[in-house]
């Protein structure tokens, strides 16, 4: 942790005293907020278009991206310069969540089942210098084979080769970015295949999708360098009848294949909480991978809050103590407003959720709870509220010397002026 000369302010100190007056240790919360990673997801930075044509942009996969707020980074060394920025800003030591679709190909002519690490080389170098762990994730969307709408589930076989070859290319390249940067290298695999409208047979695109997940899969590498993680869907834009990847699929092929399972917090009923799985896979799945997301009615990547379906996330790794077994990731792309801002606020209101899950009266809520006093459960989780954590996430800001309130947001309109705004 970075230490600054300066004092901490005297609100921190009261702030101290009033949790460890209720059994809390600041200091503590503190350290584990410090050595929580958050994978920094690169797609923020441009809208989800990628690197691998001058001027490409998100034409399909079951996502989209709306707004057109001006001074999105255009290539490989703006997303760079965005990131750098972004990162200035956020407390704490992150990872780079890289697509595919990322690739610095430096005119190479390839196309993605022939993607290597040298085309990524200088992403890990970009991250190697920062000393930032990095994760990874093929891309299977936005490409001429994925425009019908499915691709390792495809009925053509030579369609499902294509993107089996990307499957394992992707994890080679993980591989080597996970020996290169020294930590575990956590590669995605999420894939848009799906029906519009209500399909005939939802049981072969399935069949399909589990042989082409075992070839890609088939060779087994060291964890040590990559673990591979599968995306499940309830629906996205073109795959509102089916998806092929359904929940029920992929927890029974993580479980069956000891694969991690990734949950994003978008990709299921609006009334369905994300919080409530995660006890339930991690008993059947050796670790997990989040996408901490927002969905507003549909799978819409709205930037992360600082909310309650947000808290009982974080709320719930810390309870079970799955932090050492939790990934995680973000998954937004607001293009309406400032994307550092989106980034930024994203990622701070995960942290400041999982500052709030470390600063809970645990011992007071689990004695309640375990003598059946219900009454006292509610009553010290609501006044656990108001306690003053926002001194702490504060002091937090402080000595990693990032700026709080509305100085960040000087930051930003500073940046956008001199630099976002000149893009054309
Ligand atoms: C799509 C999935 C997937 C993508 C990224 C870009 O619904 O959430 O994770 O958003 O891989
Ligand atoms: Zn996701």
């Amino acid at each position: 942790m970075k230490q600054t000369s300066k004092k901490s302010p005297p609100s921190y100190s009261l702030a101290q005293e009033q949790f460890a007056a209720v059994g809390i240790n600041t200091e503590k919360a503190l350290t584990v907020l410090a050595r929580t990673p958050i994978s920094l997801h690169c797609w923020q930075a441009d809208d989800v278009s990628g690197t691998e044509r001058e001027g490409s942009s998100l034409e399909s996969g079951g996502i989209q991206v709306t707004g057109n707020y001006p001074g999105k980074a255009r290539n490989t060394q703006e997303i760079r310069q965005d990131l750098d920025q972004a990162l200035s800003l956020l407390p704490g030591k992150h990872r780079l969540n890289l697509h595919a679709c990322y690739a610095d190909l430096g005119g190479r002519k390839k196309d993605r089942n022939r993607y290597s690490t040298e085309d990524f080389q200088s992403w890990i170098d970009w991250a190697k210098k920062r000393k930032m762990g990095m994760d990874f994730n093929p891309s299977y969307f936005s490409h001429p084979l994925s425009k019908d709408g499915f691709t390792l589930s495809h009925p053509d076989k030579a369609v499902r080769n294509f993107w089996i070859e990307h499957g394992i290319a992707s994890r080679k390249i993980a591989e080597s970015i996970g020996k290169q940067l020294g930590t575990a290298c956590v590669t995605n695999f999420w894939i848009p295949d799906g029906h519009k409208d209500t399909p005939y047979d939802r049981k072969a695109p399935r069949e399909r999708l589990e042989d082409s997940l075992d070839q890609i899969f088939k060779t087994k590498i060291d964890p040590k360098y990559n673990q591979d993680a599968v995306e499940c869907k309830l629906f996205g834009i073109g795959s509102e009848s089916y998806v092929v990847g359904s929940h029920e699929f992929y927890m029974g092929y993580a479980v069956k294949n000891q694969k991690l399972i990734c949950l994003d917090a978008g990709h299921f009923h609006p009334t369905e909480q994300l919080a409530d799985k995660i006890s339930s896979v991690l008993q059947f799945v050796p670790e997990l991978l989040l996408h901490v997301s927002r969905g507003v009615r549909w799978d819409s990547d709205h930037v992360v809050l600082c909310d309650d379906p947000t808290k009982a996330i974080f709320e719930e790794l810390v309870r079970g103590k799955f932090l050492d077994r939790t990934h995680i990731g973000l998954d937004f792309f607001d293009a309406s407003i400032n994307r550092i801002a989106a980034w930024v606020v994203g990622t701070r209101s995960a942290q400041k959720a999982l500052l709030m899950a470390l600063l809970e009266p645990a011992l007071q809520l689990s004695k309640a709870e375990s003598t059946g006093d219900y009454t006292a459960r509610l009553l010290i989780a609501e006044e656990s509220r108001s306690l003053p954590w926002g001194a702490v996430w504060n002091e937090f800001c402080h000595r990693q010397e990032v700026p709080v309130g509305e100085a960040l947001l000087t930051e930003i309109k500073n940046y956008e002026k001199t630099v976002q705004s000149k893009r054309a």
